[in-house]
């Protein structure tokens, strides 16, 4: 079939909206009309060429939902007609890393994901007879896309997919780094770098902790009035004090804060969010994606005396088994998401969502096709 798609032909270089061809789905695929999808901050990184795993031309974007088209041989898990939200996480349930109970990151298919291609080695999308590569296995950014059923998570049919897709990443991986890989507790204190998507869902997963000071930093003080809503006891925005903002925090703190989270993807901050950090317990989550070959530092003093470094992935949460739970959970009124969606369009002007998340005048805006 073909279907219109806004394909990435290189990087720095706008997307451009063109008619692919996609195969049916083979052994083990789906084939998966979207129906929206949301653009992340981590499609702009690879966009951009920083991204060590990036590869053209692709069509890129993973945080869609979407209804099952069709199925290839061998499918048993979905069937055409169901809701679903494609996985950058598969979860296989057999794998080492399924069966270890300690990890959500399936390695199933993430040697050929990893290179834009379906677990076959082949892509499934075309142009002229030339492959683009699919992205992150998910490859949302087209009215249509193929991807492993061991990467869908089949979601509750009453859904709205405008509003539920972006738990395919952002707001899942923000809630799940605190109550999966931190696991905040009642009354502990929070420090939140960084007021985009993640860091506004990582404040709403401390709220529903019941974290007793959520201390929020960003650079762009417009951030501030959402993060606030979502439950910001205090806002900083760094640039306006002299003395470094780890110092700040732990004078605010009595000596820092339990727990904190770096959603910006800077190397600097990460150490700044490690720092912030109360001596003898105090634990800091890497959730941002930094830019290829750079590296984090601190004094290893930092760790010898307690503070624990830490990175989360899609939350920690596992996609088929764990992320029905939390589109349930936004249709029961646990899980907030429409004050996310600060804009909406078609997929012609997709560039325009880059351009406002770049202006940093969007948390999220989410393509309807
Ligand atoms: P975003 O661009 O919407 O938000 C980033 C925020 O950081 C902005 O508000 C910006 O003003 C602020 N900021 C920039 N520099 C700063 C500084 N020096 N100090 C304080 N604030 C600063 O991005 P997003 O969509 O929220 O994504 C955040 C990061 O998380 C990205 O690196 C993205 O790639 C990553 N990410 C990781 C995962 C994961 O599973 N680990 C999943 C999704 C996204
Ligand atoms: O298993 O090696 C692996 C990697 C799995 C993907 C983890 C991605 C998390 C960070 C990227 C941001 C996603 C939008
Ligand atoms: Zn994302
Ligand atoms: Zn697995």
């Amino acid at each position: 079939m073909k279907c219109k798609a806004a394909v990435a032909w290189g990087p720095g270089q706008p997307l451009k909206i063109e008619e692919v061809d996609v195969q049916d789905p083979q052994k083990g695929e789906v084939l998966v009309r979207m129906v929206a999808t949301g653009v992340c901050h981590t499609d702009a990184f690879t966009l951009s060429g920083e991204d060590p795993e990036g590869i053209f031309p692709a069509i890129l974007g993973h945080e869609g939902a979407g209804v099952v088209e069709a199925v290839g041989e061998g499918v048993t898990t979905l069937k055409v007609g169901d809701h679903v939200i494609p996985l950058y996480t598969a979860e296989c349930g057999e794998c080492k890393f399924c069966k270890s109970g300690k990890t959500n990151l399936c390695q199933a298919v993430r040697v050929t994901q990893g290179k834009g291609l379906m677990p076959d080695g082949t892509s499934r999308f075309s142009i002229n007879g030339e492959p683009i590569f699919h992205y992150m296995g998910t490859s949302t950014f087209s009215e249509y896309s193929v991807v492993p059923e061991i990467s869908l998570a089949k979601i509750h049919v009453d859904a709205p997919l405008e509003k539920v897709c972006l738990l395919g990443c952002g707001i899942t991986t923000g809630i799940g780094a605190v109550l999966n890989t931190a696991k905040v507790e009642e009354g502990a204190t929070v420090a939140v770098f960084g007021l985009g998507g993640i860091g506004l869902s990582v404040i709403q997963g401390a709220r529903m902790a019941g974290a007793s000071r959520i201390i929020a930093i960003d650079i762009n003080e417009s951030k501030f009035e959402m993060a606030k809503q979502f439950g910001a006891t205090d806002c900083i925005n760094p640039k306006k004090f002299d003395a470094p903002i780890q110092q700040l925090i732990v004078d605010m703190t009595d000596g820092g804060v339990d727990y904190s989270f770096e959603c910006i993807g800077n190397v600097q901050v990460m150490r700044q969010a490690l720092e912030c950090c109360h001596k003898g317990w105090g634990e800091s989550i890497i959730i941002g994606v930094a830019g290829a070959g750079q590296e984090i530092s601190t004094r290893p003093f930092q760790l010898v005396t307690g503070r624990v470094w830490k990175g989360s992935a899609f939350g920690g949460v596992k996609g088929r088994s764990q992320l029905p739970g939390y589109v349930e959970d936004y249709m029961n009124g646990k899980i907030e998401i429409d004050p996310f969606v600060t804009h909406t369009m078609p997929l012609e002007r997709i560039n325009e969502a880059f351009d406002l998340m770049h202006k940093g005048e969007s948390i999220r805006t989410v393509i309807l096709f």
